[in-house]
């Protein structure tokens, strides 16, 4: 019943809209709120803005089982099962007598993401099990007491940097494993456990920005128990301390809570962190939902398996579904993350390895309109979605129109148009002026030519007469 409660706990607060609040401002006194308004402007900052598509793995002795308990289904997510009644803990915590992936060749995922188009990984080294994927000093349960016992992350940033994808490393904070983890403090037995947790959290985080020096980042999980809530002061520290180590670090909005135990954003509506981390299994509508800030979304394939479940229920998304979701990400400024869950041999599902062949085949025609791209000043419409980059709009078509024109608004005043080419064979197209509207718009429709026939989405480029909007990118974030 209590691993019950504590699983439908996390998921409430965990999905709950409170992270996302961010209207309303006021000025409350805090010490450890927000420490910046706005958007970072350093170059590393600049580089992970500019990955469009990201992909994340989640792997660990949850594979083990695969969403199976003793030939019994487990309904919610696959690397949640050591929460499950059914599950006696120890034996769970023994599968680390079991893993030993023999298939595992991080080169090989490397290579995967890398056609697939991915410019960045995020990798779960502690899920809230608390198995350690690298060889931690600081506890016995990790890889290095496997059959396998090799350094999994090491093998991991190593491979990913040889493909020049940055990484970017999962930790949970919660931790089932920890005999001193608490998830809340009643007494103060609890207290000096929980003491005791939070050196070895320290000990943990330090050691893995110490170990994986290429590390881009650190993306925090877990942190939603109330234990965890009242350490305002410990996390801010930590957080300064890693920093120290690694100052250009980039860690999204859900690590730190402020003084009130409020995360994601403070008491007065700001950000904590380098970006919101908040768009898990879900996307905004419109940019009125961003607030201004630096995102990613993380999505999974099926509804809701992030670890590898050998049986996935409900629906499952196609590639077109995660393409649109991608170009919809950065179509208002964010990032595209796809989840990815091993099996215990440490193979790529075939489902996962078709879709990514398939964003792969989509990506090396159209990838222009991703990588460094930014949201357009320009009104979305029915069609599919505007990027920008430079002196060129891009139109991702999605839902093609019968009369094969796709139309769009200019404010007058604002870009002129120098020509429209299809992204796929650099055909230039028609454009037909259609005069202006109402509020002075200019109505443009670009024809598709009629033989054009694509089975994918497609991409029509503008070239803007007037570069006002080239100014960089670091300009835009200044704002
Ligand atoms: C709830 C929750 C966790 N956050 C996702 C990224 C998965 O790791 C899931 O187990």
């Amino acid at each position: 019943m209590k691993k019950i409660t504590l699983f439908l706990i996390s998921l409430c607060i965990c999905f709950s809209a409170d992270i996302h609040a961010q209207g309303k401002r006021s000025s409350i006194p805090l010490k450890h709120g927000a420490h910046r308004i706005g958007k970072r402007t350093d170059p590393e900052m600049q580089r992970w803005r500019e990955h469009g598509l990201g992909q994340f793995i989640h792997w660990g002795l949850y594979s083990i089982p695969g969403g199976f308990w003793k030939g019994q289904y487990y309904d919610y997510a696959a690397e949640q099962i050591r929460s499950w009644d059914l599950v006696p803990n120890e034996e769970y915590d023994n599968l680390c007598n079991e893993f030993n992936p023999t298939a595992f060749d991080a080169r090989k995922w490397a290579r995967q993401a890398k056609e697939m188009g991915a410019r960045y990984l995020i990798f779960t080294t502690k899920h809230h099990d608390g198995f350690c994927m690298w060889p931690s000093k600081y506890t016995d349960f990790t890889i290095a007491n496997s059959p396998y016992k090799k350094d999994i992350v090491k093998q991991v940033v190593d491979a990913y940097n040889r493909e020049g994808i940055d990484v970017i490393l999962y930790f949970s904070i919660m931790d089932w494993h920890h005999p001193d983890f608490r998830g809340s403090i009643n007494n103060p037995e609890d207290s000096l456990a929980n003491e005791r947790f939070k050196q070895f959290t320290r000990n943990q985080l330090l050691e893995l920005v110490t170990n994986y020096p290429t590390l881009k980042g650190l993306w925090f999980d877990g942190t939603w128990h109330a234990a965890w809530k009242q350490e305002a002061e410990f996390a801010d520290n930590l957080e300064k301390e890693l920093r120290i180590l690694k100052p250009d670090l980039i860690i999204g909005s859900r690590f730190r809570p402020d003084d009130y135990g409020k995360r994601g954003t403070d008491s007065n509506g700001d950000l904590m962190g380098d970006y919101e981390q908040g768009w898990e299994r879900d996307l905004p509508n419109s940019k009125e939902e961003l607030y201004g800030n630096d995102w990613d979304c993380v999505m999974t394939i099926p509804e809701n398996q992030w670890g590898y479940h050998s049986e996935w229920k409900g629906y499952v998304k196609t590639a077109y579904d995660l393409i649109e979701m991608l170009v919809k990400s950065v179509s208002m400024d964010g990032n595209f993350v796809l989840n990815f869950g091993p099996d215990s041999k440490g193979n790529i599902r075939p489902e996962e390895t078709r879709i990514a062949g398939e964003i792969g085949k989509w990506m090396k025609t159209n990838n222009e309109a991703i990588y460094a791209c930014t949201a357009s000043e320009l009104k979305p419409q029915g069609w599919g979605y505007f990027t920008q980059k430079e002196n060129k709009l891009y139109l991702t078509v999605f839902n093609r129109p019968i009369n094969n024109r796709v139309k769009f608004e200019v404010p007058k005043g604002t870009i002129k148009i120098r020509k429209a080419y299809l992204l796929a064979d650099k055909r230039e197209m028609d454009i037909i002026d259609g005069g202006r509207n109402k509020k002075d718009d200019l109505l443009y429709q670009i024809a598709i030519p009629k033989g054009f026939t694509p089975d994918q989405p497609f991409v029509i480029v503008i070239e803007l007469e007037d570069n006002r909007n080239d100014k960089n990118q670091y300009q835009q974030a200044l704002t």
